[in-house]
């Protein structure tokens, strides 16, 4: 009982938190294999590649939207639908690659967040207070790493498909045994938003903020469900790489994927973006606030918002998270309908996952 409490504490702190920390001590982190003195950590330490060019990247207008729920499945985040809008501006055309991270990590000697070892005094600041310490066992490098049941599990317990895996990271995204060869161009998981910042910051680039993500997956398109409009995402030609089958037990794959997908193996959307839904989650620049959208609107609608000052979901008030859009591989109706243009996801600046990853933007 008491080892079974442990894990689902780990689990719990994975999930929804995690493994942060301590950009600014290099000298406590620990790493397997490579040489500590040589890795870089802090966004202050990561400097500009000098690129400038705007390749494999396209130009989004800009211009005025209904941001916000569509349909029946919209929750109550996504409300009130409200007008904004967005300056023009350049967005990466896909998810950032495994082959583009590696040329980022070979160029700065980064160390992602899922190769550090948590640091507890961090940590416990995301966590109900009393909660109590994990064994020094469970506080090492590790990332959450999807692992389906083999049978039908209650959609409430998300342990049942999540294990925390020491030593799962971008490059060995199943634990230590696993690697990327062949995988280039794939998308680049286990990213925490402190990565996907760090990266940004190299390339020139910077997230993009939830509404111009949104404006983008809407592809030109009004008051649409989907990037490419509003055909079920099950029903026709494969539309994006989600799940289909029974979650989490049993994909079938129809899109031809059971996990990950290539980059680009889906037919754009108008403004021709690739996976603005399913493959991988996108981070946002914004905090989340379950109550942003009612803060904000206003019948003159607002310009360009930059997300809320703070954050606060309400399933886990002590975890400060920031915004996640378009949906994973493990997405579908009877979970999250995370290909919906308007679903909206958060997850704390400091957590990886199998199924998070991000694209850039830049004027
Ligand atoms: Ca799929």
């Amino acid at each position: 009982m008491k080892n079974y409490t442990l894990i689902n504490l780990i689990v719990a702190i994975c999930l929804c938190s995690f493994l942060s920390f301590c950009t600014q001590n290099k000298k406590s982190v620990h790493t397997s294999d490579d040489d500590l003195d040589s890795k870089i950590t802090s966004l202050n330490d990561i400097t500009f590649s000098g690129d400038t060019s705007k390749t494999e990247m396209v130009y989004i207008p800009g211009g005025r939207f209904m941001m916000g729920g569509d349909n029946e499945q919209a929750s109550k985040d996504e409300y009130p639908k409200h007008q904004v809008a967005v300056n023009t501006f350049w967005m990466d055309e896909h998810e950032v690659t495994n082959a583009q991270f590696a040329k980022f990590v070979e160029a700065t000697g980064y160390l992602t967040t899922a190769e550090q070892k948590p640091d507890w005094e961090q940590l416990k600041k995301q966590l109900p207070p009393g909660t109590p310490k994990p064994d020094e066992s469970q506080l090492v490098a590790a990332s959450l790493v999807f692992t389906p049941p083999s049978e039908k599990v209650n959609l409430n317990d998300y342990s049942q498909w999540w294990s925390w895996v020491p030593g799962a990271s971008w490059k060995h995204p199943k634990g230590p045994e696993s690697d990327i060869k062949g995988k280039e161009n794939y998308p680049v998981v286990h990213i925490s938003w402190d990565d996907a910042m760090a990266y940004c910051k190299w390339a020139g680039k910077r997230l993009p903020t939830e509404a111009e993500w949104e404006f983008a997956a809407r592809g030109g398109l009004i008051n649409n469900i989907y990037p490419w409009g509003n055909e079920h995402v099950n029903k026709g030609k494969p539309k994006a790489n989600s799940w289909e089958g029974s979650f989490p037990d049993n994909n079938t794959a129809v899109d031809g994927f059971k996990e990950l997908a290539p980059v680009k193996s889906f037919a754009a959307n108008g403004y021709k973006l690739y996976d603005m839904a399913g493959n991988v989650w996108e981070l946002c620049s914004d905090w989340y606030r379950d109550d942003y959208y009612q803060t904000i609107n206003s019948p003159n609608g607002i310009k360009n918002p930059q997300g809320p000052a703070d954050s606060h979901d309400p399933d886990e008030p002590y975890v400060p998270k920031k915004v996640a859009r378009g949906g994973s591989f493990m997405c579908n109706d009877s979970y999250c309908s995370g290909y919906r243009v308007a679903r909206r996801m958060k997850t704390s600046h400091d957590s990886g996952m199998s199924n998070m990853g991000f694209r850039c933007v830049r004027q």
